[in-house]
């Protein structure tokens, strides 16, 4: 039989599922040890003979790779040709402000454009919402969209479908923020496992091991990766961390050198633009810290 296109939908390792050109999803295995498709992957499969069941055999070049450091510091890819971040954060568990700005940079390096969600908008009696929603209008700001969603009242559902069409997104964020629980509002037949479930079962929250792509009705793709909850966004092959900071890029037109990194440089338009109030402080604050980061894991940098 003939070779086709297809896009992995889901991935348990060694076995995944491909979804043909019409909708349908058939279990592949993967031709050799080398290739090694994650979701979201388009690749070039074919049936093999008097089974329900094919070969993955070519991976087709991708646009872009959401990754993380594994345990022996290399990188694992999570997912592939994502288009969108979803950067989630609520009142509880506490918001970390940095975290965010790491997650957008990161989107910002691997071509992908992000938006910001405030789940659990329904706890409008926790302390922590109305400080979080004032600090979220820095993003609004600076042109991300800002989604104010509570996966359980089902608000803000509707604005986050809007958002989704057109692009295959991902959700990230601290654990608990209520990723899972929003994939369940939007997809009620996934079924995926929410803190309190996985609790319940006994079984913590290594029951759901595959990472998977789904469709929504609203358009659009979503992709439920695991691998998400701990994902903390490496990008240290990144050289310009300025690329990171949307708005720090009109201002660091008028920086006198070239390669500025915006710290102690004289004529820097960055650090002016901290001065008159035009790039929010807190924000500069995160960019300097992911540059002493990036300094430890790569001196010289
Ligand atoms: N009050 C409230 N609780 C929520 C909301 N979304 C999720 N939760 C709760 O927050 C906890 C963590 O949710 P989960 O979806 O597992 O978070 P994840 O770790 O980001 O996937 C669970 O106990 C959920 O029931 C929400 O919009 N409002
Ligand atoms: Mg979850
Ligand atoms: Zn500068």
């Amino acid at each position: 039989m003939s070779r086709q296109q297809g896009i992995i939908v889901a991935n348990f390792g060694r076995q995944v599922l491909v979804e043909n050109s019409n909708g349908a999803s058939i279990p592949c295995i993967i031709s050799g040890r080398k290739l090694r498709p994650v979701t979201g992957d388009r690749v070039m499969w074919e049936p093999l003979d008097g089974k329900n069941k094919g070969l993955v055999c070519e991976i087709m070049e991708r646009d872009n790779e959401l990754t993380r450091p594994d345990r022996r510091g290399r990188t694992d890819v999570l997912a592939a040709n994502v288009s969108q971040v979803m950067v989630v954060c609520a009142p509880r568990p506490a918001p970390d402000l940095f975290l965010i700005d790491r997650y957008l940079a990161a989107a910002a390096f691997m071509g992908a454009s992000a938006s910001v969600v405030l789940n659990k908008s329904d706890l409008e009696e926790e302390p922590g919402l109305a400080p979080l929603r004032e600090a979220l209008l820095e993003y609004t700001r600076i042109g991300y969209p800002v989604i104010h969603t509570s996966a359980k009242s089902r608000d803000g559902l509707e604005p986050l479908r809007k958002q989704l069409i057109g692009h295959t997104s991902i959700l990230v964020g601290q654990s608990g923020v209520g990723k899972s629980s929003i994939l369940n509002a939007l997809l009620p037949e996934a079924d995926i496992l929410t803190g309190e479930l996985s609790e319940a079962s006994g079984e913590g929250r290594h029951t759901t091991t595959a990472s998977r792509l789904y469709h929504l009705d609203s358009g659009g793709e979503l992709i439920d990766s695991p691998g998400v909850r701990d994902y903390a966004p490496a990008a240290f092959e990144e050289n310009d961390l300025t690329k990171g900071f949307i708005e720090f890029a009109a201002p660091a037109g008028s920086c006198k050198f070239a390669n500025c990194r915006h710290l102690h440089e004289p004529r820097c338009g960055v650090t002016q633009a901290v001065k008159d109030g035009v790039i929010c402080a807190r924000r500069y604050e995160s960019y300097k810290r992911l540059t002493r980061l990036m300094e430890q894991l790569r001196p010289g940098y």
